[in-house]
Order: C-alpha cells, then structure tokens, then sequence
C-alpha cells in the first residue's frame, strides 16, 4: 500500500500549520505541492550553472543545456512520445493548447470546418479555440455532459458524422467532475472521421499513467506544477508530421533557421517553437519532478488516491445539504461540491480559518457549472501526501460551516 505518512515528510510546505492548525492541502488541482528535491534541483542549477541555453559555447551554457535536453529525453520516455523532438516546453496547458489552435489551426482550418469540444472543458482548451474560429470561419460544436458526468459517445459520433471536423479537443480528466474520458477510444473515433485529436492531460498527467503512442492521440498537454513540478513550465508531446507540418506559434530568438530582413525560415522541431528564453530553471525542476513520480510506485499512488476519493464521497454524502458533482466509474480525486445554504467562497473562507486549503467558484468552467445549474462550487482535490485524517478535518469542518452559517453560533 502506498506510504503517505512518509511521502508528505518529502514536502516541505505541508510542515507547517496554518492559522494555528496543521496545514490540510485539498487544492491539489489547482497546483500541487512540490518535494524538497524539485526545490533543491532548481535552486542547485541556479548556484551551479546558470546560463542561457542553446546559445552560447562556454561551460556554463553547455551544462545548462545538456540538463535542459536531459529533461525533453525523459518526459519523452515517460509520457511514451516517439522521440524527444516531439516534445515541446511551453509555459504550461493553455499555452500548449493556444499553441496548437495558432500553429495548426490557423493554417489548416477553413470555413465550415468543425472543430469539436466538449461541454466539460477547462477555459483553456475552449477559449483557443473560439479565438480561432472567428480567425478562420471554422465552426465549434460540442459533445455533451450527461447526468452522471460522462461524454455522451453517440453524440460525438452523430457530429464526426458530417465529415467535417478537423479536430476533436477533450479533456482527459475534468477538474470539476472528476470524470476520466475514454480519450483513447475518442482519438480513435476522430481519426476514423479523419480528424486529429487533442488531449488536454492537465488533471491527468499528475495521476494517471500516460503513453500518448497507448492513447494514440495527435497532441498532448498538460502543466508541469500540477505534477509536482515548478510553475511556468509545461508540455506539448505531439506527433512528428503534425508538428513539422505547422506554423511557429511564436516568433523570436533561437526559433529560427535564417532571417533576412523581410522573411525568415525556421529551425528544426520542437526549437521551431521554443522563441525566446525558456524557463530553463523549471524545465529542469520539472526534469527533478519527473523523476520523482518514476521511482514512486505510481499504481499504488492511484489505488490510494481512489481509496481515499470513494471514502470521501461517502463521507460528503452523508452530511445534510451536502450536494456531490459527478458519478463517473472512472474518476480522480477530484471532488466539487455544493452545500444548502452556504456559499462555495464562505465555505472555502471559513475552511482556510481552520487551515484547510479548497478552491471555489467556477473552476474556470463556466459552462459547465451552467449546465450544472449552479454559480459556483467548492472542490476538494487530492494528491499523493493526502491522509485519511485530511479528509476527517474537511468533513468535520463542513459540518461546522453549516451550522455556522444556517443556524448563527
Ligand atoms: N485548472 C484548476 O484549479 P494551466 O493554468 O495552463 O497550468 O492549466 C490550465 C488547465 C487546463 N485544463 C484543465 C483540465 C485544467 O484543470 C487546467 C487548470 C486549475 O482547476 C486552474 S484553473
């Protein structure tokens, strides 16, 4: 079984308490906490051999480019990726997602194209998309959410069916239902209709064992601080041809093969869309972070994570007035809630008064809480280091809030 106890002693910021009690950290989908070795990584390279990388030829730069391709060889190897020249650094999810919406959509799609979402989608794998419609005339359309937080498959198939989508764009994990989708069996789907498929791995990256070639999907993207890694640092893992075939997102330094004064032509992938100075110090955290989830017994991580998320929902369930968000088999620890009486951001305030950290409001999914029917939520998020008695603090303090809120103290 995994060892939390002893996991959560690796993360230095779970050692303190706050507001007077021990830290409980349920905001794990928003970003996690990182270990004292992604910490001590980044603070190491910038005490040893800071430098600018790609550029120039002295010691410093050579080191720091050599860690800096270390970490594309093994996020290669462990998000399964072809070769490591299909893996591109990009801040995080949305600008991977924006990256592809620019460098391919804005190149291949044509009016009357569909590009194909779902009603359960993160701001940042719709709003790219939007963007990009009204740049090319292209159409959106939607798979829908049913009742237990699912995709509705036929519905995909129904729109796949006017032969006009180019690309079905999907979440992996929803960071409000919690939902796991199909995406292999999607992917398989869009190809079938001739389109290209787009997973958006922010929530699953974290949890779920990933193999894009498994998952046979066209681009990945997810975010490197929600994996136990640094802030400012993210992927995109996407299929040779595809990459080789699309424009340059953004234009700069390092990106390019020769420039003249009017037009330039561009280096080799993935450079082709690395412009400008990356953020090397957290590449090479998310390199420390990487390694990390690979000599942990991530199967175990998983079985933990779903042991604690089915009690949580128990627990949740049996509170009056307490009103859980999707039913999904396949879910993460991800736990949106709303409670009779009590407003997600009261309830998220008077929680932080006994040192435990949710999120609440619209989780950046605004048309999924409308097709929720509700404003807002509160949503409990789990990690490796979560501990059944986090889940006893959160219950407890729900209890609290209700009394504290519908009936005066
Ligand atoms: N969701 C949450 O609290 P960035 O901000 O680029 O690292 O990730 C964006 C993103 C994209 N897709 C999904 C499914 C996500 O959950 C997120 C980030 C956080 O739910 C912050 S809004």
């Amino acid at each position: 079984m995994w060892d939390a106890e002893t996991a959560r002693r690796d993360f230095p910021v779970l050692q303190q308490t706050v507001r007077g009690r021990p830290l409980v950290y349920l905001d794990n989908a928003a970003t996690s906490q990182k270990p004292a070795e992604v910490i001590q990584t980044v603070c190491e390279y910038y005490g040893t051999c800071n430098a600018n990388v790609h550029r120039a030829f002295h010691y410093l730069a050579e080191e720091a480019t050599r860690r800096y391709e270390d970490v594309r060889r093994r996020a290669a190897t462990f998000f399964g990726a072809a070769t490591p020249r299909e893996v591109v650094f990009t801040r995080g999810t949305t600008e991977s997602i924006n990256l592809v919406a620019w460098g391919w959509g804005r190149k291949f799609l044509r009016p009357d194209d569909a590009i194909v979402l779902t009603e359960m989608e993160h701001h940042s794998n719709l709003v790219p998309w939007q963007l990009i419609a009204a740049a090319t005339g292209a159409r959106l359309r939607f798979v829908p959410v049913t009742p237990e937080g699912t995709l509705d498959l036929d519905a995909l198939d129904r729109l796949l069916a006017d032969g006009r989508v180019r690309m079905v764009a999907v979440t992996h994990a929803s960071n409000v239902l919690g939902t796991v989708n199909p995406v292999a069996e999607i992917a398989r789907r869009a190809h079938r209709a001739g389109a290209l498929c787009l997973v958006d791995g922010a929530q699953s990256a974290p949890h779920l064992p990933i193999s894009v070639r498994d998952l046979d999907c066209d681009f990945y993207a997810c975010s490197g601080h929600k994996m136990y890694g640094p802030t400012g640092v993210g992927l995109l893992i996407g299929r040779t041809p595809i990459l080789e075939a699309m424009n340059p997102f953004m234009g700069g330094g390092e990106m390019i093969d020769r420039v003249e004064l009017e037009h330039s032509t561009w280096a080799e992938i993935p450079h082709k869309f690395e412009a400008g100075t990356p953020n090397i110090s957290a590449v090479i955290g998310l390199g420390a972070a990487i390694a990390y989830l690979e000599r942990a017994d991530r199967a175990a991580i998983l079985a933990w994570e779903e042991h604690l998320t089915d009690a949580a929902l128990q627990a949740l369930a049996a509170l009056p007035g307490v009103r859980l968000f999707g039913s999904a088999p396949q879910r993460l620890g991800v736990i949106s809630f709303t409670v009779d009486g009590v407003h997600p951001h009261d309830l998220a305030q008077f929680l932080d008064g006994e040192g435990i950290a949710i999120r609440a409001g619209h989780l950046c999914c605004q048309p999924l809480m409308r097709r929720l029917g509700v404003p807002a939520v509160s949503r409990a998020s789990l990690a490796l280091y979560n501990m059944p008695a986090d889940l006893d603090r959160l219950v407890a303090a729900i209890g609290r809030a209700r009394t504290y809120f519908c009936h005066g103290t």
